[in-house]
């Protein structure tokens, strides 16, 4: 990485967003290509994940960061798109039936975003039926699942019911967390995957689409 490049990183990493939008539009000004931006920010944010991940860094640090690449995506993303780089794949994210509470979701797909994931939030109080629309309307490959509610997880069954009675199985995987969500729980209810955080779900998606 380049000296310019490894400065954009640090700011990132620093949470600046001021300044990773103006070295963003620096870095571009001087012609470097907008996938050499993007591996850069994607390298700071999985440092910023693993810290999070760590307890060196916490909630607040992880969304003055996650706000960071926020900012340089919106300069790059057109960049991007000409140069027809495919994001790594889509995910419908939602907070389940009966549940409002979006902090933790939100953060998922921040991360996930960050990550080079296109993430459709489908908002909060979703049933089971709006998730499965998403994800065949926008071709997602996975569907993520937030429940921060004892009496609210058990929603997360219906979906995945509902995924192999449409026989999406196999072809739309699912993940799912929240503080009440344990690994055991995720077993139960066949879902693919469990994340117990924002940067375990990253893992847990690349995990579930064989991406290194
Ligand atoms: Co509510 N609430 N709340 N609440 N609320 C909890 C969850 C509760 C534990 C508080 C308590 O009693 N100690 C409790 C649940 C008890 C239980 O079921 N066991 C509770 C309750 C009871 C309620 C109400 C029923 C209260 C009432 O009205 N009597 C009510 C329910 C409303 C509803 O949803 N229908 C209610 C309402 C609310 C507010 C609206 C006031 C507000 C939500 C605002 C919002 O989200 N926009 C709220 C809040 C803020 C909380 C607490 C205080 C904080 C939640 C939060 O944002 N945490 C919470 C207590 C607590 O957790 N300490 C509480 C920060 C966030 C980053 O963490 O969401 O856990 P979290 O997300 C983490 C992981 O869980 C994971 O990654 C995230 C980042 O690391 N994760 C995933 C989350 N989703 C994931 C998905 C994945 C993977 C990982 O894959 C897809």
């Amino acid at each position: 990485m380049t000296g310019h490049l490894q400065v954009l990183a640090q700011a990132l990493q620093a949470g600046d967003r001021d300044r990773v939008e103006a070295l963003t539009r620096a870095a571009l000004a001087r012609r470097t290509e907008p996938r050499d931006i993007l591996s850069t920010l994607l390298a700071g944010m999985a440092v910023v994940g693993e810290r999070f991940r760590d307890h060196e860094i916490f909630l607040p640090d992880v969304l003055l960061a996650a706000r960071a690449m926020n900012a340089a995506m919106v300069l790059l993303k057109p960049l991007l798109v000409r140069d027809g780089i495919p994001t790594l794949g889509t995910i419908v994210l939602g907070t389940v039936a009966g549940d409002l509470h979006d902090v933790g979701k939100n953060l998922v797909g921040i991360m996930l975003s960050g990550a080079g994931f296109e993430v459709v939030d489908v908002g909060t109080d979703v049933p089971a039926d709006r998730f499965v629309e998403a994800a065949v309307a926008s071709g997602a490959s996975v569907i993520g699942l937030s429940a921060l509610l004892t009496t609210t997880m058990v929603n997360m069954q219906p979906v995945i019911d509902l995924i192999e009675r449409r026989g999406l199985r196999g072809s739309v995987r699912t993940i799912v967390g929240g503080a009440p969500v344990t690994e055991a729980f995720a077993r139960e209810v066949g879902a693919d995957a469990y994340g117990f955080d924002a940067a375990n779900a990253v893992q847990r998606v690349r995990a579930l689409l064989d991406l290194p």
